[in-house]
């Protein structure tokens, strides 16, 4: 019989929770043969990284995976073989007391934030025993490290990039209505919180001697680079803003498969939170990371962890531009535009870094093989 998966998500704000449980929902079904029921509390953040997605429908069923909205949660469900809930999102109690009822409980896992602290491997797999009841769920942690339960990446991501890269980069420009690359033109793709130095970063590349072009998906950033960087009054998702050299195309938001593309297709990539950040990493480009800002500023000892583990193998020239630059964009450090110009200085460097990056990760098996054979040592 078909193994049952049941994947719990609450949209907390933003799309990076529904975004990875959406990745790891499609994996599990198209590379494991799992049966896979994705609950999702807020369907309409959802439809705007899967437009396929109706935000009305009680149950609906893309790719193979049966979607259903929280809301909807029938009295007597039937839990899942095995139950993961997502960043420690909390599971209905309905849903609770039936695990209880069964001969047989479902692993239950939670899910949890990616971060490259040391502690990570530690508590990776550790069980977590229900205050209550005769019910333990186990975390489970994803990391960049062994000891811990790895990144998302599809079996076939890295080829299906190159092939992209090879033919059908420049009809995808196309596609999304972008002309096509000047020669010696740098392609920038930005998606960032507001707090970001952005009109310094604007200042700084429209006085760089180069042709640029920064190519930004609709979101709060493209509001405010319209409305209070620009002035411009009636907002509009397809912008073309001209300053010297520079120019600034706000784009549609796209579906989460497109944005892959555009990381794969600009030469770097200002991502955020924590998948983005992870599909920035495996596009093996240069990339400047917007961490997602946590209460006592618990993000700096994550970003400082990153970035330890990032540049153990790097010059320390170019360890300094991207920590200079990273900070710089976190609010670390005031702007300086030497923060930029040493980054890019550092390009070829970080490009190669990039492969080797990917190489060291890709030692590890990936975040849903790893939970399938965790799931196959429980049962
Ligand atoms: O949206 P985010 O800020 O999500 C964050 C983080 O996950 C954070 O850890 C969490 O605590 C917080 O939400 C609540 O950034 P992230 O993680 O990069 O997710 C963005 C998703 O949106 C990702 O799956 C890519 C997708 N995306 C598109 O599908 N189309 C787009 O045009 C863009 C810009 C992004």
């Amino acid at each position: 019989m078909r193994q049952r998966w049941d994947i719990f998500c609450t949209v907390i704000d933003n799309f990076g929770d529904i975004g990875i449980c959406w990745r790891l929902a499609k994996q599990l079904v198209h590379e494991h043969g799992k049966i896979v029921r994705l609950w999702v509390d807020d369907l309409v953040s959802f439809s705007c990284i899967a437009p396929q997605v109706d935000p009305a429908a009680e149950r609906q069923v893309i790719q193979q995976v049966e979607i259903y909205s929280w809301s909807m949660l029938p009295k007597a469900v039937e839990p899942a073989d095995v139950v993961i809930e997502a960043f420690a999102c909390e599971l209905p109690e309905i849903y609770v007391s039936a695990m209880l009822q069964m001969t047989k409980q479902p692993v239950w896992i939670n899910l949890e934030y990616l971060s490259a602290e040391s502690w990570v491997a530690q508590y990776h797999g550790l069980p977590s025993p229900h205050p209550r009841l005769s019910l333990s769920k186990t975390f489970f942690f994803p990391g960049f490290v062994a000891n811990t339960g790895g990144l998302l990446r599809e079996k076939d991501l890295l080829a299906q990039r190159d092939e992209f890269t090879r033919h059908e980069e420049a009809g995808f420009w196309s596609t999304k209505h972008l002309p096509m690359r000047k020669p010696g033109e740098l392609r920038i793709s930005l998606f960032s919180y507001d707090a970001v130095p952005i009109d310094e970063l604007i200042a700084t590349l429209s006085a760089c001697n180069q042709s640029i072009l920064l190519i930004v998906p609709a979101g709060r950033i493209a509001e405010y680079i319209q409305r209070v960087s620009f002035d411009l009054i009636s907002l509009q998702s397809d912008t073309v803003i001209v300053q010297n050299q520079l120019t600034i195309r706000i784009i549609p938001f796209m579906e989460q498969a497109d944005y892959d593309r555009l990381l794969w297709s600009c030469d770097i990539n200002f991502v955020r939170g924590e998948d983005s950040f992870v599909r920035a990493q495996w596009a093996g480009k240069p990339f400047v990371w917007n961490i997602y800002p946590q209460t006592e500023n618990a993000h700096w000892h994550k970003l400082n962890a990153f970035l330890d583990l990032y540049t153990v193998n790097m010059s320390l020239s170019t360890a300094q531009a991207i920590r200079d630059l990273w900070l710089t964009w976190n609010g670390g450090m005031a702007w300086h535009p030497s923060a930029w110009l040493n980054f890019l200085t550092m390009r070829e460097s970080l490009m190669q870094h990039s492969r080797d990056w990917i190489n060291q990760l890709l030692k590890q098996d990936d975040l849903a093989t790893n939970l399938v054979r965790f799931v196959e040592n429980k049962l």
